[in-house]
């Protein structure tokens, strides 16, 4: 298989994450701004899978005058650096609508200013910052105030065009045809070579690095562990099988134009049996065959917002994971607000029951006892607690701004019990919510603990049953100290606050960005792995951390290892440890 090919203008990386990894934002501007719109900016304005030439131009007398030429410039600027924050629509996510309604009103002149001076509330300086030029910023007012291109849908017939089994299952091993220890194997995000890395969590040696959709976000694993399922942001997924000689890709798929979210059937009976995808663009989620990715229903989310109840053309979905508890995915949708949980027992005749959250559901985790799925409604800033066996939603949690969990953190707290944490992009809170109803009822669903971190800018936290560790990166924090290091919290003594070690410091690189994100445990439980982040051209390295002494265990480095950034233990992944 081949790399994707990098699109105009090298959106791999966003301008905005592209500066990010470069160096910390110099321009005065942004400096002077609060740290927490910066560290969104950076994390929402990841360039968009889809190719400006797919979407049709709409050019309208009822705009300011254009040529063809200038817009496609608007087009393609608006996908790369835009569509994160606004939607492809433009009817607003983590930023502002730029509906025509709502920009025609407004105008060219003030458009201009807005472009180009930024907001407080976290739009980026693009004029004064040089990102963009004035000629740029002209344009960009102009189209703005022209109807959204609209990228084209994505149905059966194109999925099943792009759906390919390289090997099929009665050409596949029997049984495992390697000597691994698949269980602690890693799979690795490598962001912007569209690629994961397959490292074997014992030797820490690399066993296969492999082509996969553009800017690859995430990995899950099939609930026997036999299988790694990875989606690229251009929404193409990866099926992996784990007992090749050299484990490879055996089935790919292109579910969408633009994805984040992949996750496999767990419920008894029904394991490795269906894989299902959620798509950024066209608003969907598609349930395929887990052994082959065949799609077998695709399901649109278009519909009401939850709050005002008033039509989303484009409501994304986020993190989706399996029910413990029933044969349901539970699957979040942002823009609208709604969990719904997708009962898979027959999936011709589906049942949808649609769970009331709170509007821009992003991602979250499992309690320890798998029944209860929280969920942070990022820019509500609440925490969303679904029952998964009830099928309800049993509280809505207001907790401090842009709350970040990645997967979350459990572990017993010495005076609440058990509880779950996240941390946050908007400032330093670390925050813990009791989530045991049953032995610990009065501090159920509610905020114990707010721990202070290093700051903000922090998106992952991790825990391990068998450590007394609590872990909180900070990559997207301004200053270079904290997005460097990381903190760590010991559970037995959290008033004590938290120790700081220089991760990117003991990975030996040279000059880059080199944050360090998302801490990542191996089946042990004794060992803490971290991605050192540094930009495309610069080195990056993996840093294990052994969790009892807290001191350098292992620097994997490898010239392969470009831009890493999330990492999956097959095991912790499997069971949903966290
Ligand atoms: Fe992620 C999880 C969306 C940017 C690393 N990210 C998720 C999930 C969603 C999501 C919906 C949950 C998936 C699930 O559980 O099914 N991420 C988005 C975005 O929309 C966003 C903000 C912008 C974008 O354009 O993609 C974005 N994410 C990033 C990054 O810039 C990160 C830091 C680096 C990267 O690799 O792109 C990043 N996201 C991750 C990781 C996870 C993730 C490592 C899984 C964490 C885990 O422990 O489960």
């Amino acid at each position: 298989m081949k790399t994707p090919k990098p699109r105009i203008g090298n959106p791999l990386i966003t301008l905005a994450i592209a500066a990010a990894l470069a160096a910390p934002v110099a321009h005065a501007a942004t400096q002077a701004k609060h740290p927490s719109s910066e560290a969104e900016t950076r994390y929402e304005g990841a360039a968009s899978g889809i190719k400006p030439g797919e979407a049709k131009n709409l050019i309208t007398t009822e705009g300011p005058a254009m040529t063809v030429d200038e817009f496609n410039i608007g087009k393609k600027i608006f996908f790369e650096r835009c569509a994160g924050c606004h939607g492809v629509l433009r009817k607003g996510a983590t930023g502002k609508p730029l509906t025509t309604d709502i920009t025609r009103k407004r105008g060219t002149a003030y458009l201009k200013t807005f472009i180009t001076y930024g907001s407080p509330a976290g739009m980026p300086n693009w004029g004064t910052s040089g990102e963009l030029s004035p000629a740029e910023v002209d344009i960009m007012a102009r189209y703005l105030q022209h109807e959204p291109p609209l990228p084209p849908e994505w149905g059966m017939s194109k999925m099943k065009a792009s759906w390919k089994v390289l090997v099929p299952p009665e050409d596949r091993p029997k049984k495992q045809m390697n000597n691994y220890n698949l269980s602690n194997v890693f799979s690795v995000t490598l962001r912007d070579a569209g690629k994961v890395a397959l490292i074997d969590g014992d030797s820490k040696k690399i066993i296969n690095i492999i082509d996969t959709g553009y800017a690859v976000h995430i990995s899950r694993l099939s609930a026997s562990g036999r299988y790694v399922f990875t989606i690229g942001r251009d929404a193409k997924i990866n099926l992996i099988d784990l007992w090749m000689k050299k484990p490879d890709t055996v089935a790919t798929i292109k579910i969408g134009l633009e994805a984040r979210s992949v996750e496999t059937s767990k419920y008894k009976g029904f394991e490795d049996k269906y894989a299902i995808a959620g798509a950024y663009w066209p608003p969907q989620y598609v349930i395929m065959d887990g052994d082959t990715l065949e799609p077998m229903k695709i399901v649109s989310t278009r519909g009401m917002t939850v709050d005002t109840q008033e039509y989303h053309p484009e409501p994304r979905v986020a993190a989706i994971v399996a029910s413990h508890e029933h044969p349901d995915f539970i699957v979040n949708v942002k823009e609208t607000g709604k969990v719904l949980m997708v009962d898979y027992s027959d999936v011709n005749d589906l049942t949808v029951t649609t769970i009331p959250a709170a509007r821009f559901l992003h991602d979250g985790g499992w309690d320890r006892t798998h029944r209860y799925f929280l969920t942070a409604a990022n820019k509500s800033n609440k925490i969303a607690v679904i029952d998964s066996k009830k099928r309800d939603l049993t509280a809505l949690i207001d907790v401090d701004k842009i709350p970040h969990p990645g997967r979350g953190a459990n572990f017993i707290h010495p005076k609440y019990g058990p509880v779950w944490g996240t941390s946050a992009l908007g400032n330093e809170k670390i925050t813990l919510i009791g989530t045991d109803p049953v032995k610990h009822k009065k501090y159920a669903w509610k905020v114990v603990q707010v721990l202070k971190g290093q700051g903000g800018g922090s998106l992952f936290i991790k825990t391990h049953p068998k450590s007394h560790h609590l872990w909180v990166d900070t990559p997207l924090n301004p200053d270079k100290s904290k997005s460097q290091s990381v903190a760590v919290f010991d559970i037995r003594n959290l008033d004590k606050g938290y120790q700081v070690l220089p991760i990117a410091k003991w990975a030996g690189l040279g000059d880059g960005a080199k944050r360090v994100v998302q801490p990542e445990y191996n089946k042990a439980g004794d060992e803490v792995w971290f991605s050192v982040w540094s930009a495309k051209d610069k080195q990056s390295a993996l840093v294990v951390v052994d969790d009892k002494t807290l001191k350098l265990k292992k620097v994997i480095k490898d010239k392969r290892l470009i831009t890493p950034t999330g990492k999956f233990n097959v095991y912790n992944t499997m069971h949903d440890i966290y």
